[in-house]
Formats: C-alpha cells, structure tokens, sequence
C-alpha cells in the first residue's frame, strides 16, 4: 500500500514522501515523483527514518524515576500526576517551565504552547538555530523573504557563503547542480575541507567568523572603483553613515583579519561585478558567532551593493521562517498575559541566576536539550535542581535520562501535522501512516488529555480547528480537506522577493550597517576554532551513527600547528576551559589551519556531546547561540 505523507525533521527540504508498505510488514520510504519540490528523491535521513522507528530503543510505557531505577507506570498515573504537579503550581505559574523544539515540526506541536500559554507558564525565547541570520537579514530588508529556490537557475553566478550543499539540503543541492550543468558558475566562500569541491568552480577560504571582514573589504574596493551605481545607494536609507564607516577600515587589515590574499577580494568582486544576475546563498554557520548577525548583514550589503537584489535570479537566500506561511496567532501569548521568558542559548546559566518564583516544574518536548545547547553540565545543574521535570521523547536522550517522568512519544509518520518549509514554498500535509509502537503517543494527544485533566480544565481546540486557523492564511487560502486531498499547497508569494528593490521597511529602502567588529581572536592557551557541524546521516542528535564510533571524530588541517608535538598514535582530547573530550583525530586537507571540526550531535551519555566543551554565548542579535566562537586547543593524555 503506498501513502504520500511529508517529511517533518528539522531540515529546509521537507520533502513529499511515498511511504509503501509490503504485506511482509516491511516499509520503505521515497521522495514523492509527482512533487514538484521533492522530484522523487530524498536524502539518507529518510533511509534512516524507518529504523528509527523500529528500534528496540524506543521508549513503550510512560516510565517514572524511582531513584536510579525506572517504574512503568499507566498514562492514567503519569497523567494524573503531571495534572496534580500543574494545579499545585496554578497559583504561581511562571514556575512551570515550558521547554520545546523541533524535533518533528508540525502545526500541532504549537498547541503545547498554547496549552502552556493558557495556564501562563514561562516559556523560552531566542533559537539554537538561525535567529542571528533572521533578524539580520530583517534589519536589512525589513523582513524575511527569498526568491523562489527554482529562480537559482536563472542565476549566472552563485557565491555560496559557508552553506554545505553536501550535507544540509539535498534539494537545495540538486538546484544548484543543475545551474552549474547550464553554466552558472559558483564560488564558495567558507573555513574549507567539507566536500563542497563538486559545488565549486572557485574557492575562498577564509578565517572562521571574518565574513562580514571580507564583505567590508570587497565592497570598499568597488566603491573605490566607483562601482556602485548612486541609484543602488539611493534604496537604502543611510549611504552615508555606511560610507564613512567603511572609509576608516583598512583594507590590509580586514585582509589580516581573514586570514586571505589579496587576490581573494580580487575573486569575490569579479563575481559580483558580473553583469549576470548574481545569487547569493547565506549558510547558517557563518551567523553562528557573537558577530554572526553583523557577518550576514555585511554579506547583504555586498549583494545589494553589487545590484543583485530584487531581480530574477539574484537575490541574498537565507532561511525561511518555516511556519512563516501559517497564521499561528491562536497559538501564540496574549498581550494583556506577557509570560516570563528564559533564553534559550543560556538556558542553565539564566535558570541557575532566576529570580522568584524558583522554576519547580519543566515540561520538555521535541528538545534534547541538554545535549544540544551550549555548556551542557550547566544545563544539567539547572536541570537537576527542577523539583518535576516531564521530557516527551521517544528515546532515552541526554535530557531525556535526567528526568522524573518520561513520556513515550509518537515519531514522524506515526502521528499527523501540517509541515511548511524553511526552504520551499510548499505546505504539506503529514498523515499518520504507521501505528505507534507500545503505548506511545503524539504530543497533542498526551497535552490535550492533561488539560481536561486540570481544574478548571484547558480544553485545546481539537486537530482540525487548529490545521483550519492554520491555513487561513492569504497566500495560502486553503482548507484541511483541501490540503488532505492534495497533499500539498504553494504558498502564493511572489517568485522575486523585494522585486524592483522595494524592500518592506516603511520608507521601502534598505539598511546597511553601520558597525564593523572585530573578530576576538584566541584566548592565550586555546589556539584553535572549533566548529561543530551537521553530521549527513543524522538530523541534530537524532539516529545515532551505526555502527557507533568508539570514539568521536574531529579533523584538522595537516599544516595545524597544534600538530607539532601531539602524538596521534595516543589519545588525542579536545580542550576547552569548560571541560574535555576524548577523540579520534584525522587530517582534512583544505582546513582552515586555525580550526577543529567536529560533526555535532553525538551523545554525551554516548561518549560525544561537542556542547560539553562550549561556553554559552548569545549572537549580537537574534538571540542566537555563538557555538562556533569556542576556541580549543589539542592534547595528548
Ligand atoms: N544532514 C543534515 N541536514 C541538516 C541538519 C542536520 O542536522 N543534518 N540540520 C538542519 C538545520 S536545523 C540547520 S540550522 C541547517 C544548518 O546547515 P548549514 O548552514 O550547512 O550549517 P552548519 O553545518 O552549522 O555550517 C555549515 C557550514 O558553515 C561553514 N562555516 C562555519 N563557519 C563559517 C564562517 O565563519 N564563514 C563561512 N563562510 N562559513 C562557515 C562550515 O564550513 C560548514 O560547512 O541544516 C539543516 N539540514
Ligand atoms: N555544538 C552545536 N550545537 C548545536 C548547533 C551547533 O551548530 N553546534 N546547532 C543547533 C541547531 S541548528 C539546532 S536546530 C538545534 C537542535 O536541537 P534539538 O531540537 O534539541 O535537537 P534534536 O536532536 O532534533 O532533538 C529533538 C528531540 O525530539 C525528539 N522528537 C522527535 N520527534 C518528536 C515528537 O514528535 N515529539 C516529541 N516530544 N519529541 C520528538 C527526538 O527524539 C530528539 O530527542 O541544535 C543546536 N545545537
Ligand atoms: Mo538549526
């Protein structure tokens, strides 16, 4: 039998997805041909996916923490018990804790929230994610919009900025491998040595962090040269304080700090002074540091300068909000109730120095947490001193292991949503195709049961009404029935953003920026960057690698001085002030030599867990994490 259902991971591509089942009981999964996005291919994760589902890992029962040891308990017991936990907290509900994710995305998993809003819980604000390179490219354009993907193949040059197309979206991938075939050229800009050679006529491999440095330096030299057009200074609103601003760098220095030949800003300039349409694409690594907004705000500076915005296949492409196509204004905070917040990217060390009413209760779902935000063993003290604390998943997690009460949670495919994309313009609709195993369940089944449970009751609206206001939106203009019976909808948006160069700030022009900072460099003792990145196979700390590593891997350049004196037939850990990891270290040509990758989302309880070794920082804007301004260094024994 085959269903079409959709992929809901936290991946741009949300891919379309046959789903067939044999009489066997075997399942396979494929990209849906007949989607017009998706064309019949998925990635690995998607392999994976079904193994997931079937491991004997899952979790079955509800199971409550006695000591060290596990009770199975009924949902009945686990549900009375959180209700009980909740109504003793009704009075003062800031110190209920509401903690999510997405772990799978879906229009439902809002109604959590809602369920927390309404009994006025705190709640977490800022991202793990790409909440820099949002709000930047805000900043600039007044809001987030990108040209279509598909307007990538009218694009005559691409200069990828630190996005892995070999790793993080294979559509994205696919669209500029067609573009080269038709003769696009692309130059990748990025710290090197990930794979991106295939996606590549011409590379530029710069220091870590020092984007917005080259930006500033390419876009000096053109206004040296008299490049840039007045009428393109005339769509933003402050030419001048930009202008100044840049005349008082230096170019040798900016050069310096990129650690790049002067030939290099040489090779990004006759990229963009092309008189082809030039697009640009924006990787969430490069906003992954305390300047991470600053380095997207200059590289759209670049592209708007160069006069490619607003025009068939140019523009700047970073992500998409991916539930930006839905109206979720049923589920979001009243103004009238504003709700206590605590900051995702430092979540242990704001709970650790809050204020009263002491956080006493969280409830976590489609989050690890622990694992996946900065400075983990802090995460873990501010965790352990919550008096209940309730983690939703469908694996004993990081997080997951440290709480009172796990509840067993339905996975993708066996529980139905409504997904958009970070990527494509596509809402799709998710059926659930596969039954739960044991006695899991979905998130909106275990928080609308709980809140029938309370007194006075939370009733939420049920799965239908929710998917109904979700879609209500103009450019979607769509129905549950319409969407189940077609699978899919596009979102009506235009294929140019910003067309003409009317950018949604009110007065229609854009911003640039009018700071330029320094990247810190090394403390003294930790000489080298370290950079956690998405692993291919997996999505976050989801699908553990099989066979699992003895140990965790990192690479570094063969020319890495930390090399001298390190023997690597002993053990090789990685340091940091926060604490060290044991890996297997290997050489990866085309590295940055002042650099250690590592493929992020390994467990701790595993051996893994790169966030051990990272401090929590926000970015300057966003409210993100500035994972990748931890610097390391290596040692033996
Ligand atoms: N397979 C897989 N795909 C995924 C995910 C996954 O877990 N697995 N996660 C999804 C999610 S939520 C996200 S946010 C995206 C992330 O996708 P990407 O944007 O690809 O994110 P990262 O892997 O964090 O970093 C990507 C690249 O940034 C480069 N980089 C690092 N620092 C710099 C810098 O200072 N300058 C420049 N120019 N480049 C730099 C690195 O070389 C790296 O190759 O991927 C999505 N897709
Ligand atoms: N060092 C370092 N760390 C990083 C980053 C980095 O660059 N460097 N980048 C980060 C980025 S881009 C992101 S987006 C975050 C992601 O961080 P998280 O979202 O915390 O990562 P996941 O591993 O996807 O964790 C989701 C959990 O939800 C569970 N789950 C799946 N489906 C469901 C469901 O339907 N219901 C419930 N209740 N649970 C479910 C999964 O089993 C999994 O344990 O990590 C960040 N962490
Ligand atoms: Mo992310």
């Amino acid at each position: 039998m085959k269903t079409i259902s959709a992929c809901t991971m936290d991946c741009p591509d949300a891919c379309s997805l046959v789903v067939t089942e044999k009489t066997d009981g075997s399942v396979s999964l494929r990209g849906n041909p007949d989607h017009p996005f998706t064309a019949g291919f998925a990635c690995k994760k998607i392999r994976n996916h079904i193994r997931r589902l079937r491991s004997p890992d899952r979790i079955l029962h509800p199971l409550l923490r006695r000591g060290e040891q596990w009770q199975r308990i009924s949902w009945d017991e686990a549900l009375d018990l959180c209700a009980q936990k909740i109504q003793a907290l009704r009075h003062e509900p800031a110190a209920i804790l509401h903690f999510h994710s997405d772990g799978a995305k879906g229009v439902l998993k809002q109604a959590v929230n809602l369920f927390f809003a309404c009994i006025g819980a705190s709640r977490i604000r800022g991202t793990l994610c790409d909440g820099a390179g949002y709000i930047a490219c805000v900043q600039d354009f007044g809001s987030r919009e990108n040209n279509t993907p598909e307007d990538l193949l009218n694009a005559g040059r691409i200069v990828n900025w630190g996005k892995d197309l070999s790793r993080s979206s294979v559509h994205l991938a696919a669209i500029v491998r067609r573009a080269r075939k038709r003769g696009t050229k692309v130059l990748t800009i990025s710290p090197g040595g990930y794979g991106n050679g295939s996606f590549s006529d011409d590379r530029v491999r710069l220091r870590p962090g020092t984007d917005r440095m080259l930006a500033a330096a390419v876009i000096r030299r053109m206004l040296s040269r008299n490049e840039i057009a007045p009428d393109i200074f005339a769509r933003t609103r402050n030419p001048d304080t930009f202008r100044a601003m840049l005349r008082r760098q230096s170019e040798a220095r900016l050069l310096a700090a990129c650690d790049l030949p002067e030939a290099d800003i040489e090779t990004v300039r006759r990229y963009y002074e092309a008189d082809v349409p030039v697009a640009t694409l924006v990787g969430a690594g490069l906003q992954r540091y305390c300047h991470g907004g600053e380095n997207v705000r200059f590289i759209n500076a670049l592209a708007l300068l160069a006069g490619h915005m607003g025009r068939t296949g140019g523009g700047s492409y970073f992500h998409l909000h991916s539930m930006g196509n839905f109206d979720l204004s049923w589920a979001g905070d009243l103004k009238e109730k504003p709700r206590r917040s605590f900051r995702e990217p430092t979540i242990g060390r704001d709970l650790l120095a809050a204020g009263p009413p002491e956080v006493r209760m969280i409830w976590v779902n489609g989050s690890n947490f622990i694992n996946q935000a900065p400075d983990c063993h802090q995460n873990i003290r501010a965790f352990e001193r919550i008096g209940f604390r309730v983690v939703t998943d469908a694996f004993m997690t990081d997080t997951a292991r440290r709480a009172d009460l796990v509840l067993p949670s339905a996975l993708m495919l066996e529980q139905a949503d409504i997904v958009g994309s970070f990527l494509h313009r596509h809402v799709q609709y998710a059926p659930a195709v596969l039954p739960p195993p044991g006695e899991a369940r979905d998130d909106f089944q275990i928080i609308s049961e709980l809140g029938r449970r309370l007194d006075p009751p939370v009733l939420l609206p049920d799965a239908d009404a929710c998917f109904r206001m979700s879609l209500d939106t103009p450019q979607l203009n769509t129905t549950p029935e319409e969407l189940r019976a077609r699978g899919s909808v596009r979102a009506n948006l235009p294929d140019i953003a910003y067309a003409g160069m009317r950018f949604d700030h009110p007065d229609g022009r854009a911003r640039l920026p009018t700071v330029l900072h320094p990247e810190p460099g090394p403390p003294e003792g930790y000489p080298l960057r370290f950079l956690t990145l998405v692993r291919r196979d997996a999505i976050h700390s989801q699908m553990l690698p099989d066979p699992y590593p003895r140990l965790p891997e990192a690479w570094v350049a063969p020319e890495c001085r930390a090399l001298t004196g390190l023997d690597l037939s002993q053990p090789i850990f990685i340091v940091s002030p926060l604490g060290r990891l044991k890996v297997s270290l290997q050489l990866l040509p085309g590295l940055h030599p002042g650099t250690v990758v590592y493929r992020r989302g390994d467990w701790m309880s595993r051996g893994g867990g790169a966030n051990q070794l990272i401090a929590a920082r926000r970015t300057d804007m966003g409210g993100g994490a500035a994972f990748y301004d931890q610097y390391v260094r290596l040692e033996n024994g």
